[in-house]
C-alpha cells in the first residue's frame, strides 16, 4: 500500500513539471530586401527547469548567426546617424541601433520573445536560393548543452509578423 502511494505521487509530480530544458516555438525569418544581406530570425523561447541561455544558432542555409537587440531612441537625440533611411529599416521613427548580445538569457520558466524592434538573430550570408515561403532549418544551441531544431518560414522584408 505504501509503495503504491509513492508511485502515485511520483506520477503526479512528473505530469506537472516544466520541461527540463528550454523549448522554442513560433519561429519565422524575415529576409532582407537586398539579396545577400543578413536575414533576421524570430521565435519564442520557453525556459526550462533551470536558468539557461541561447549561445548560438546554426543553419545549413546561413553562414553564421549573431544576436542583436534593436534600441530605438527619439528622433531628435543627436547621435551617430539615422538608420530609418536604410533598406529594411523603413517605418521606424527615430534612431535605431543594433546592440550585439553575446547570448540570449532564458531564465527558468520564463518566456522570451524575439520580435522586430527588439531581440533578434541576424543570419549572416543567407543562401541565395532561399526565397519567401521557404523554410530555413535552424539549430538552437543552449549553454546547458541541449539543442533544438526548428523550421522557420522565410517571409519578405516588408512582412508583418505572422499570427501564430
Ligand atoms: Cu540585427
Amino acid at each position: 500500500m505504501r509503495m503504491l502511494m509513492i508511485t502515485m505521487l511520483l506520477g503526479l509530480a512528473a505530469c506537472s513539471s516544466t520541461p527540463a530544458d528550454p523549448t522554442v516555438e513560433h519561429a519565422w525569418v524575415k529576409l532582407s530586401a537586398v539579396q545577400g544581406q543578413p536575414a533576421a530570425a524570430y521565435f519564442t523561447l520557453r525556459g526550462g527547469a533551470k536558468d539557461d541561455a541561447l549561445v548560438n544558432v546554426t543553419s545549413p542555409e546561413a553562414g553564421s548567426a549573431m544576436f542583436h537587440e534593436t534600441e530605438t531612441k527619439p528622433a531628435n537625440n543627436s547621435g551617430m546617424g539615422n538608420m530609418a533611411d536604410m533598406p529594411g529599416m523603413s517605418g521606424m521613427s527615430g534612431m535605431s541601433m543594433m546592440k550585439p548580445l553575446m547570448k540570449i538569457l532564458v531564465p527558468a520558466k520564463s518566456k522570451v520573445t524575439l520580435a522586430p524592434g527588439g531581440i533578434h538573430v541576424m543570419l549572416m550570408d543567407p543562401a541565395p536560393n532561399v526565397k519567401a515561403g521557404d523554410y530555413m532549418h535552424l539549430t538552437l544551441h543552449f549553454h546547458n548543452g541541449v539543442t533544438r531544431d526548428i523550421d522557420a518560414k522565410a517571409l519578405e522584408a516588408n512582412s508583418a509578423p505572422p499570427q501564430f
